[in-house]
């Protein structure tokens, strides 16, 4: 039996996915992609993120690594080609806190804020609306990071706003990030789409509307 090289186990629909599959790609990379039914998981998933059980798992000769963020570094420095990070200790080091600050602050509270209920939905708005002005007058103060010329790993981990959100907010029939309120985030979503390759390879809005529908 020939062990496939690199492999991914994955999710069409996630934005955690999205951002490794291309990061990846855009490496130049060749990589087997396992489509993972999150609510059936088998047991490669369950032995390679045995903390998390989630997706995205990037498989390298058989070696487990989880985590979106943590799988992009170890892309970026295993693979050479086009950096996903900036080479500038400091810049480098400003993507990350930004990253982080998307993934764990912001994107929790926004999914509660539109997905939730009640008093939860309700503080999470507030703690969303919060983190959303903070990354917009973040971006409209010129941080270069959010140019989005070149697509890199800050740009990948913002598409869960950019494009992810939007839908959700549709799905819920709830708004939140809206193109009045925040308009530089816009704007950077605007810039990522018209990175090369990006468009082309989102998942559609139209397939993924229907599927957080189904799957809040
Ligand atoms: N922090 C994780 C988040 C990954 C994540 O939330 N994956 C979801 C799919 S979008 C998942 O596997 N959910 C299954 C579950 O929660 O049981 C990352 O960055 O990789």
């Amino acid at each position: 039996m020939v062990m496939t090289y690199i492999k991914v186990l994955g999710l069409w629909a996630s934005p955690y996915s999205f951002r490794v599959e291309k990061a990846l790609k855009m490496k130049g990379v060749e990589y087997e992609s396992v489509e993972i039914d999150i609510m059936n998981k088998t047991q490669e998933l369950l032995d390679s993120n045995p903390v998390h059980k989630k997706v995205p798992v990037l498989l390298h000769t058989g070696k487990p690594i989880a985590e979106s963020l943590v799988i992009m570094e170890y892309i970026d420095q295993v693979w050479k080609g086009e950096p996903l990070l900036p080479s500038d200790p400091y810049e480098r080091a400003q993507a990350r806190f930004w990253a982080k600050f998307i993934d764990d602050q912001l994107t929790p509270a926004a999914r509660t804020a539109v997905m939730g209920e009640g008093e939860d939905a309700k503080k999470a708005r507030e703690a969303a609306e919060k983190f959303l002005k903070i990354l917009d007058e973040e971006i409209r103060g010129g941080n270069k990071l959010f140019e989005g010329k070149a697509i890199g790993y800050l740009d990948l981990v913002g598409l869960v706003v950019t494009h992810w959100f939007p839908v959700l907010q549709e799905a819920a029939g709830k708004e939140l990030v809206t193109k009045d309120d925040y308009p530089a985030i816009w704007a950077w979503g605007e810039r990522l789409l018209g990175c090369p390759g990006v468009k082309d390879d989102l998942p559609p809005w139209d397939k993924l509307l229907p599927f957080f529908q189904l799957t809040p």
